[in-house]
């Protein structure tokens, strides 16, 4: 038998407090005294995610109609504050006095980019082994011309999901005028499982849910996402939900502090009492990849309930008509929960039978349930079939498209939604290449492009040999990281658009330029004066966003005036795509993303500044499934647990997260307070039984060994220290990036191929 792994919330170890509170105060000034931010920046706070301002720069959380005074976060303010540094890496750091990019190798992430803003165009010398000082205009004509002469199918155009959908959709232009899809982007590492897994269920890429759908829900079942520290503006909805009496069931392998308790920060009266709201009503700690049991544990607890229901004839549990008017699959499924056996489910999941008949109970006894997710559902090999286990929990009780209800995938960069929805895609049927053959009269290539898995295999293969990244820090973001950084500095050129120095930037090609760029609460002064600029969030809701900030340096261009100064080099003249009447007014871009997606960016240029963003609509929350069979499908789960992935003694799974002090491979510094973990990153958690069964002790320095049945090839990370954590037996813990080196590249989701971060087949030994 498992253990019982429903908690109670005061039994709890490192939990130094609620999430929110005045910890989150000390978090922001922490960060406000390490960059000496300019004394304007709290006016940047000021002005955050409101119409006319700023779209907080951090995750992809939709913002309020109705905003208070400060709508901002602790890690969106300091995520601001980080770009408002005063600190600037002029080409000085890099002149004979300063470092060169051998040496800058030894850095830490946090110190690279505690350098400060990138201020100058640079180019890599490799003679001095530094970079130096270029003049625009030339780097634009040496980019252009080096491009030009490489084979289409070999250079890349990455973006991390940061840039405005104007930009966006130009650099996507870029690549398809220039002769290729290669637009892979952020999310193939990401939620890719969601917009291949999801759209596979209900016919949609994106979360059906609205804050009309949060305010109405009774209940929401909580997969795998760290609101307290990577989108702790939800913790206001959550707690709103108990404040109404509802309830939270969450599944984790890790207490997560957010999903514990929180004090709201702007609630005057709550900070000075420290009166804190219990979040969630039932904490299950499963496995690392046990939620295809869980959830159908779950769906046969519901099941049994309808059949005991439906015997008496007095209601049913089951939404029968909805299931027969909207999906498929349903009998084949119900036989599956009926056969399963709860000593299979207990195995797999790490969860009693008793607790998740708890949790089950919550389920059929709310009207109304939302079901939420995050990187601990969509990094997996099995992540598509999670997404399609939840979908199947959802929809046995009509769980999706009706108020209150719906499925909430918790998307992690400001615009990665909408850099899909304008046409950074790689998959060329997501894109209406038609349109745009009328629109800019060329033939834009129908080949699929790159995914970021084939790009980094065409990096190691030595095949890829010029890559553009708008933004990002893709050498430190990807599985096998160490292979990577040879391919990455083998291509012929490297062209990264960034506001700060990252280790992709120490691994140059033959030649390789640094653009730096302005951002987001920055002024972007063209001919037509400031211009705004649009992100789409995670319930697809457009906003426009307008700088207010002094550029960080004199030199800096913005994202789109690189995209159009690099496509002007490098492609042949073409009278209709035109890039400096673009670039003077971007609104005319606009009218280009209404021409091509006329659907869903109806009236964009008057809808922009509507207070909490303009709707782009949803089909699947109107209960329109743009499936095969134009209906849901419910999903049998093939089988229980990870797919490829085999237990075996000593072989443990990793989980790679995030601390609450860093954004992606930006690391603000080394507290990751709510799990009682300062000063280092360089850890591993793990539960005290598998450590005294390990032979190890809390304390002992150990490293990390991949035990990967897929290749030979060998990957270690050492140095790491073992701590004692509450963790179900065979899951440990580390951070992302530090972990990377020990992702194998062909270790990933199924169906959408994201790397399953979460799941890595590791063994310990004593260093
Ligand atoms: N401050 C801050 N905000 C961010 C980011 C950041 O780095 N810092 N990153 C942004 C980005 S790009 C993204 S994608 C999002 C990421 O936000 P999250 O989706 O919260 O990502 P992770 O930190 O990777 O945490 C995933 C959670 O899944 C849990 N988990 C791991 N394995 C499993 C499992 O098998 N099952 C279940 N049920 N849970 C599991 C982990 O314990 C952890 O709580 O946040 C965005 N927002
Ligand atoms: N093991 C493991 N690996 C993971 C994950 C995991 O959970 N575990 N998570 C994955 C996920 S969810 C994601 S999204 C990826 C993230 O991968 P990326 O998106 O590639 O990485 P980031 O760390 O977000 O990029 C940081 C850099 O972006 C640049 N930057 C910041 N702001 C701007 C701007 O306004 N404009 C421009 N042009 N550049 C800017 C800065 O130079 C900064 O150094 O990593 C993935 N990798
Ligand atoms: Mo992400």
């Amino acid at each position: 038998m498992a253990d019982d792994t429903a908690k109670s919330t005061d039994d709890l170890p490192h939990s130094p407090g609620p999430a929110g509170g005045w910890g989150s105060m000390k978090g922001i000034a922490s960060i406000y005294g390490e960059t000496w931010a300019s004394p304007g920046a709290l006016d940047g706070l000021r002005r955050l995610n409101k119409p006319k301002g700023v779209m907080c720069v951090s995750c992809a959380w939709p913002k309020p109609a109705n905003y208070s005074a400060f709508e901002f976060c602790e890690n969106g303010a300091k995520a601001t504050l980080w770009e408002l540094t005063k600190d600037r890496c002029t080409p000085d750091f890099f002149s004979a006095d300063g470092h060169t990019v051998t040496e800058l190798r030894d850095w830490s992430d946090h110190e690279l980019e505690k350098s400060g803003r990138l201020t100058h165009p640079m180019k890599y010398d490799a003679a001095s082994d530094r970079y130096v000082p270029i003049d625009w205009g030339d780097a634009f004509a040496q980019i252009g011309a080096t491009l030009r002469d490489l084979p289409r199918d070999d250079v890349v155009f990455y973006a991390s999901g940061h840039a405005g959908l104007e930009a966006s959709y130009l650099y996507a232009l870029l690549a398809r005028a220039y002769g290729n899809n290669n637009l892979p982007q952020s999310s193939n590492m990401c939620h890719e499982t969601t917009s291949v897994g999801l759209t596979k269920v209900i016919g949609s890429p994106v979360g059906t849910v609205t804050f009309d759908d949060l305010a109405e829900t009774d209940c929401y079942f909580y997969f795998g996402q760290n609101p307290g520290t990577n989108s702790p503006r939800f913790l206001h909805n959550l707690k709103d939900l108990k404040d109404r009496g509802g309830k939270i069931v969450t599944f984790n392998p890790v207490i997560e502090q957010g999903l514990v308790s929180f004090v709201d920060p702007q609630n005057p009266l709550a900070m000075l009492t420290g009166k804190e709201t219990i979040i969630s009503d039932q904490y299950h700690q499963l496995k690392a990849g046990g939620d295809v049991a869980a959830i159908l544990g779950l769906c046969k607890v519901v099941v049994e309930a309808d059949d005991a229901a439906q015997a008496t004839e007095t209601h049913e549990v089951i939404d029968h008509d909805f299931i027969k008017q909207h999906t498929t699959g349903f009998d084949e499924f119900i036989a599956c929960c009926r056969d399963a056996k709860w000593a299979d489910i207990e195995q797999a999941s790490g969860l009693t039978e008793a607790a998740l008949r708890d949790a089950a109970q919550v389920y059929i006894d709310a009207d109304k349930t939302i079901g939420v997710y995050g990187m601990g559902f969509t990094q997996h090999t099995h992540g598509a079939l999670n997404i399609a286990m939840m979908v199947n929990l959802l929809l046995l009780k009509g769980n999706i498209g009706r108020p209150g209800t719906g499925c909430c995938p918790v998307r992690g960069h400001s615009n990665v939604q909408g850099q899909r929805t304008v046409g950074i895609a790689e998959k060329a049927h997501l894109v209406p290449l038609d349109r745009l053959k009328e629109l800019f009269d060329f033939n834009p290539p129908s080949k699929d492009g790159m995914h970021i898995v084939d790009a980094v295999q065409g990096l190691i293969e030595g095949r890829v040999r010029g890559f553009v990244s708008l933004g990002g820090n893709l050498v430190r973001a990807v599985p096998d990281q160490k292979r990577m950084e040879e391919g990455w500095a083998s291509q012929d050129i490297t062209v990264m658009v960034s506001t700060k120095l990252n280790r992709s930037h120490l691994y140059p090609g033959k030649s390789a330029y640094i653009l730096p760029c302005l951002g987001r609460s920055e002024m972007d002064e063209q001919a037509t004066g400031n211009q705004a600029v649009t992100s789409e969030d995670s319930f697809s809701m457009i906003n426009g966003s307008i700088g207010h900030r002094p550029p960080a340096s004199p030199h800096l261009k913005s994202e789109l005036e690189i995209v159009a100064g690099i496509a002007k080099a490098t492609l042949d003249p073409n009278p209709k795509l035109k890039w400096d009447e673009w670039t003077a007014d971007y609104s005319l871009v606009r009218d280009l993303i209404e021409a091509t997606y006329p659907d869903d960016f109806r009236d964009f240029n008057k809808r922009m500044f509507q207070p909490g963003g303009f709707w782009r609509g949803n089909p699947a929350a109107e209960r329109i499934w743009k499936t095969d069979s134009g209906k849901a499908v419910i999903t049998t789960p093939p089988q229980l647990d990870s797919l490829g992935f085999k237990d075996k003694p000593g072989r443990y799974r990793l989980l790679t997260m995030r601390s609450n002090d860093q954004f992606n491979t930006t690391i603000y510094g080394y507290s990751d307070r709510f799990r009682g973990i300062e000063g280092t990153r360089d850890v591993v958690l793990m539960n005290p039984d598998d450590i005294a069964e390990a032979g190890l002790s809390d304390g002992d320095s150990v490293r990390l060994v991949t035990d990967y049945d897929g290749d030979d090839i060998e990957r270690h990370l050492g140095g790491l220290k073992l701590v004692a954590y509450k963790l179900p037996r065979g899951t440990i813990a580390g951070y992302y990036p530090e972990c990377n080196v020990l992702v194998p590249i062909t270790h990933h989701d199924q169906i959408s191929k994201t790397p399953a971060s979460k799941s890595i087949p590791v063994r310990i030994e004593a260093a």
